[in-house]
């Protein structure tokens, strides 16, 4: 078996140390992290959530390894930063109320650093108003929501009409993402940018700010 599936396995069995060790590894072989992150990691939490919805495993066996997947996904950290910071500009970055997975919108997060944006990270289960408190408050250029769960992603749309009712729907850009959300979702909330992943939300942000900052 190759290393990567082997990243892959021991993810989905949630050994949080193996991962670490075989991440490690994978590195010191020369491995690109991003092949490391999609093809090992991003792949066993793909197969967990099939598992899931099929019943096969439940929420302790997925927790486990979502936090294994976090353990590997930390080690990838400064390697998916490093590179130039390409520009300035300050997001906040949240996943939406209701909603508890964070796995991806930390992925967001980092890549959104590694490329010189300064992130304020409101966590996972944010209300509408700490979004528009915090953009606000930070004089943000950017709100950025993640939503997993088709039951919650609508609270996105009220970020979105809280924002115009404090007068800075113009000012900020409203970004969505996560795997509940869709192209079409984004323009019927009335978002400004839908991205499917991590590494094209950060070049999105990027983007906008050296226009906008
Ligand atoms: Co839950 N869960 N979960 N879960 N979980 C899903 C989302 C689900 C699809 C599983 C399934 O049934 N197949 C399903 C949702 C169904 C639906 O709504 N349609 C589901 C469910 C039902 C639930 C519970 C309700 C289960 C229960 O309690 N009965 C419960 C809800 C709790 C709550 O939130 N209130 C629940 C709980 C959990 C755990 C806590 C056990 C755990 C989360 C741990 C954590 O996050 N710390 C968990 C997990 C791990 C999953 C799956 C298996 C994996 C999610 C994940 O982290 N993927 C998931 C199945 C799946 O998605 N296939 C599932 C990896 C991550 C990197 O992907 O976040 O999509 P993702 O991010 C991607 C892109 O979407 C994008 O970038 C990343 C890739 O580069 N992206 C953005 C993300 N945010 C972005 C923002 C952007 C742009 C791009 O711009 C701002």
């Amino acid at each position: 078996m190759s290393l990567l599936s082997d990243i892959s396995e021991q993810m989905q069995k949630g050994k949080s140390k193996i991962v670490k060790e075989l991440v490690q590894q994978a590195i010191d072989e020369g491995m690109d992290a991003k092949e490391i992150l999609e093809e090992g990691l991003l792949t066993g939490m793909n197969i967990i959530g099939e598992k899931f919805q099929n019943n096969e495993i439940f929420v302790p066996e997925v927790l486990i390894a979502a936090r294994a997947m976090a353990a590997g996904a930390e080690l990838l950290k400064p390697l998916l930063q490093s590179g130039e910071a390409e520009a300035h500009g300050k997001v906040c970055i949240g996943t939406i109320k209701g909603d508890l997975h964070d796995i991806g919108k930390n992925l967001v997060k980092m890549m959104m650093e590694g490329k010189g944006l300064e992130v304020i990270d409101l966590g996972a289960d944010v209300a509408p108003e700490r979004f528009i408190e915090t953009a606000i408050k930070e004089n943000c250029n950017i709100i950025a929501m993640s939503a997993l769960l088709t039951t919650t992603m609508n609270n996105m749309g009220t970020v979105i009409k809280q924002a115009d009712e404090a007068g800075i729907r113009d000012k900020v850009l409203i970004m969505v993402g996560g795997a509940a959300v869709t192209q079409t979702f984004c323009d019927k909330i009335g978002a400004d940018k839908y991205t499917t992943d991590a590494s094209s939300a950060a070049a999105a942000a990027v983007e906008y700010c050296q226009k906008a900052v």
